[in-house]
C-alpha cells in the first residue's frame, strides 16, 4: 500500500513537472513575440517582496559612448554619446554627438528611415589614453544630459583643454549658452524647483552649483580623500526629492604608492548625503566599486552604478585602439563586471537590479519601475575578453524594468 502511494506520488510529481515545463515553454514564445527586437540579456531577483525579477533588455546598440540619456513623453529618447575618440590619422573627425531616438513606426527598433535624428553632431571627443596617457581606455566628449521642464537641455561637454562646459540647447536644436566651464563635469542635477543645476568636478573633487537663469556660480563642497588615501573623483550627483539633499557618487582614484598610480582600490568608492547649503558631508552608501553614477527616487531609495569590479589589463599609451586585430584586453578596468543596485534610504536592504553589463556610465530614473542605463565605456569595436569569449566593445542603452510592488 505504501509502496503504491509513493508511485501516484511519483506519477504527480512527473505530471506537475511536465506542466511547468510547458507553461514555461508557452511563456517565453510569448516574451519573445511581444519583444522582438529587444534582446533580454539578464534577469536576478533578491527581493523577498517582489514575485519576479527586474528584466534588462538593449533599447539602443551600436552606438558610441553614449552617457546622458533623456526619456521624453512621448517615449523617446534623447542620447549624448562621447564619440570613439581622436584618431592620429584623422584628428579633424570629431564624433562626439546629440541624437534623438523616435520609433515612429512603432515596430520596436529605431532603425527605421527617419527615427534617427542627429540634433548636434562634430561635437568634440578624446580619449584619456593617449591625451593623458592613463594607461585606460577612456573616451571623453558630450556626457551628462538633463531636460528642462521649459523644454531645454543641459549637456556637458569635455573636449580636453578649453573645450569644456554645460551647454544650454535649445528645442530647436540650437548650441546655446554655455553656464560653465569647470573641469570635468560628469555629473548634472537639477534643484527641485529647476532654478540651479548642480555639478560634480570630478577633476576638482568638488560639486559646485550653477544659477540657470543669471549663470552665477557657487562651490557647495570640496571632498576629501577616502580610504586608502584615494582621490574621492565625483562621478554623478542626484537630488533626494523628500528633501533636496544631494547624493553624490564618490568614484575612488589616481592613489600613488612608491611613485607607482594605481587607478582605483575595489571597495573604497561611496555615496555621501551632502547638505545643498551647509557642504556638510555625511556617508550613504559604503562599500562600492567605481560608483560612477547615482539616482534617487520619491520614496528615498538610492540607485548607484558601479561601472567595473576592479582594475584589469592596463593599456601602453602607443596601443592602437582602433586596429580590429588587436589581441583583446580590458583595457584599464574589467569588463562586464557592472553593476546596478538599490539601496534603501538609510543605505541598507541592497537589491541587486543587474550585474554584468559591460562598463556602465550613467542612469537615467524614468520612474521607480523603468531604469535607462548606458553602457560600453571605451574605444567602440576594440578586441575585449567577453563573458563567452573575445568580443568587442559595443555602446549600448539598457533598460531595466522592475515589476510593480503593489
Ligand atoms: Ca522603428
Ligand atoms: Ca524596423
Ligand atoms: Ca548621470
Amino acid at each position: 500500500m505504501l509502496k503504491q502511494r509513493r508511485f501516484f506520488v511519483f506519477v504527480a510529481a512527473i505530471v506537475a513537472l511536465l506542466a511547468a515545463f510547458v507553461l514555461a515553454a508557452l511563456f517565453s514564445q510569448d516574451q519573445s513575440e511581444s519583444d522582438n527586437s529587444n534582446s533580454e540579456k539578464t534577469s536576478s531577483a533578491e527581493g523577498p517582496a517582489l514575485q519576479m525579477g527586474p528584466v534588462v533588455e538593449t533599447v539602443l546598440t551600436g552606438l558610441d559612448n553614449p552617457r546622458g540619456v533623456v526619456v521624453l513623453s512621448d517615449g523617446s529618447l534623447m542620447v549624448a554619446e562621447a564619440g570613439i575618440g581622436l584618431k592620429s590619422d584623422n584628428p579633424q573627425e570629431l564624433t562626439g554627438r546629440l541624437t534623438h531616438f523616435q520609433d515612429t513606426n512603432k515596430d520596436g527598433d529605431y532603425s527605421d528611415e527617419g527615427e534617427r535624428v542627429v540634433w548636434l553632431d562634430n561635437l568634440p571627443t578624446y580619449n584619456a589614453l593617449s591625451e593623458y596617457s592613463t594607461w585606460r581606455d577612456e573616451v571623453s566628449g558630450p556626457g551628462e544630459l538633463l531636460r528642462h521642464t521649459d523644454g531645454h537641455l543641459y549637456l556637458t561637454v569635455d573636449g580636453g583643454h578649453g573645450k569644456i562646459g554645460v551647454y544650454e540647447v535649445s528645442p530647436y536644436k540650437q548650441m546655446g549658452r554655455n553656464l560653465s566651464a569647470r573641469g570635468n563635469m560628469n555629473g548634472l542635477a537639477f534643484s527641485r524647483d529647476h532654478t540651479d543645476i548642480y555639478i560634480a568636478e570630478s577633476t576638482a573633487n568638488a560639486l559646485s552649483v550653477v544659477n540657470i537663469d543669471d549663470g552665477t556660480h557657487r562651490n557647495i563642497t570640496q571632498f576629501g580623500a577616502l580610504a586608502s588615501g584615494q582621490q574621492s573623483v565625483p562621478t554623478g550627483v542626484a537630488v533626494d526629492p523628500r528633501n533636496g539633499d544631494l547624493l553624490v557618487a564618490l568614484f575612488t582614484g589616481s592613489l600613488v604608492v612608491d611613485g607607482e598610480t594605481i587607478a582605483f582600490v575595489p571597495g573604497d568608492s561611496v555615496i555621501v548625503r551632502v547638505d545643498p547649503e551647509s557642504g556638510a558631508i555625511e556617508d550613504a552608501v559604503l562599500g562600492l566599486t567605481t560608483a560612477i553614477d547615482v539616482a534617487v527616487d520619491g520614496d528615498g531609495n538610492i540607485y548607484v552604478v558601479e561601472m567595473t569590479g576592479g582594475p584589469a589589463d592596463p593599456i601602453e599609451p602607443t596601443h592602437d585602439l582602433f586596429d580590429p586585430d588587436q589581441a583583446p584586453l580590458h583595457g584599464g578596468y574589467l569588463r562586464f563586471t557592472g553593476r546596478v543596485t538599490r539601496y534603501a534610504p538609510d543605505g541598507s536592504a541592497e537589491y541587486l537590479l543587474a550585474e554584468g553589463l559591460d562598463m556602465p556610465t550613467n542612469i537615467t530614473l524614468f520612474s521607480p519601475n523603468e531604469i535607462y542605463i548606458s553602457t560600453g565605456q571605451g574605444t567602440p569595436n576594440r578586441p575585449i575578453p567577453g563573458p563567452d569569449g573575445p568580443t568587442t566593445i559595443v555602446g549600448e542603452v539598457v533598460r531595466i524594468t522592475l515589476p510593480d510592488e503593489n
